[in-house]
């Protein structure tokens, strides 16, 4: 990355953050914006420029996203972490049942997707849900319109997903594509690209920054292990603004996301409110608004079926992390019960 100035408000430091330091903080520390996370040290980037600063126990890799606001001291010690203004997290990836930090103080989540079989309402809503829980204004790019003869077919797919959503097809190859996101783009901004392999997060990636990383066809984030080195890191946008790559987001697991799934799919959850009974469950109960709204055509079965899978996907998500958080509680009690019982004997 290039060591050029950058004035705080073009880094995206805004009044969320400002509010939360002290006087006495303002005068004697640097809040720096941290643009890769690597295990042993964050690299940031101030007024004063680029900066690594080592990470210690009290602050591990696991605790910092991209794009976090660290506060720093004389010293370009770590303080403080600064509370983020939106926060992309989902449930880890395998059976460790934990949370993991995608990237902290996006604006605008594109989602990408392509205009072929790469297509997909349920993996995209799944994305809608995440954006919208994070207050975070999503906008889903659809690549290769250039290479489909219906593109405008899956342009109104995509739009039907959500309310008020920003759909835009695009040939992520041409030279305009970094103009036609301009509107999302900008000093201070800060915008992360989701989606699967292959779609054109690389090629997208390359237009805004004016670098040239390789494009990767659809092995960048095989599951099966075949992991390029790339690694989540926030990069300056030609014009201004920030972005952020996230590699590694193929499986996307919901977690704590009830709200952002109610929001994205508010006509069903509008029509449950004039549902007879308060606890319908929309299958066969008389006076259900729903099933009513799928008999007269007004919404999709196969939405409402897409629905329900990704309700239940996310209570599990959510059961099972916050159950193994109690685990390791427990655990823990017994671990530090243990210490202070072999405490006492040592002290007799
Ligand atoms: N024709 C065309 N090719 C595209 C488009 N977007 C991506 N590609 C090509 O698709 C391949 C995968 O792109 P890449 O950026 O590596 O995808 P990533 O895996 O999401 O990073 C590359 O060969 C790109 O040139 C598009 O909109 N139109
Ligand atoms: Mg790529």
């Amino acid at each position: 990355m290039k060591d050029t100035d950058h004035s705080l408000p073009d880094l995206g430091f805004s009044a969320h953050l400002l509010s939360q330091l002290s006087l006495d903080e303002l005068e004697s520390m640097r809040a720096v914006r941290v643009t890769e996370v690597q295990r042993d040290r964050i690299t940031t980037l101030s007024e004063r420029g680029q900066l690594e600063i080592p990470l210690t126990a009290t602050f591990p890799a696991g605790d910092i996203a991209v794009g976090d606001w660290v506060l720093t001291d004389t010293a370009h010690r770590l303080v403080r972490i600064l509370s983020p203004k939106t926060s992309l997290h989902r449930r880890a990836a395998g059976t460790d049942a934990s949370v993991q930090l995608i990237a902290n103080n996006v604006d605008t989540l594109f989602i990408v997707t392509s205009c072929n079989d790469d297509f997909n309402e349920a993996r995209l809503e799944r994305y809608l849900a995440l954006a919208q829980d994070s207050e975070i204004t999503p906008a889903i790019l659809l690549t290769k319109a250039d290479l489909a003869d219906n593109a405008s077919e899956f342009q109104s797919r995509a739009e039907s997903l959500m309310e008020h959503l920003m759909v835009l097809s695009l040939n992520a190859t041409s030279p305009n594509v970094a103009a036609e996101l301009q509107p999302w783009c900008g000093p201070g901004q800060t915008v992360a690209l989701v989606g699967s392999s292959g779609v054109g997060k690389t090629t997208l990636l390359n237009a805004l920054t004016g670098e040239s990383l390789k494009t990767q066809g659809i092995r960048e984030d095989d599951s099966k292990g075949r992991h390029t080195t790339t690694f989540r890191a926030m990069r300056p946008i030609v014009n201004g603004g920030w972005v952020i790559d996230t590699p590694g987001m193929r499986a996307l697991k919901l977690i704590d996301n009830a709200d952002g799934i109610a929001a994205v799919f508010e006509e069903i959850t509008d029509a449950a409110t004039r549902c007879r009974f308060a606890d319908c469950t929309h299958e066969s109960e008389p006076g259900c608004a729903v099933q009513a709204a799928i008999a007269s055509g007004d919404l999709d079965a196969a939405r409402l079926a897409r629905w329900r899978k990704l309700l239940r996907e996310e209570a599990y998500n959510t059961e099972s992390v916050s159950q193994a958080r109690k685990r390791e509680k427990q655990f823990g009690k017994g671990v530090s019960k243990a210490m202070s019982d072999k405490q006492k004997l040592k002290g007799r």
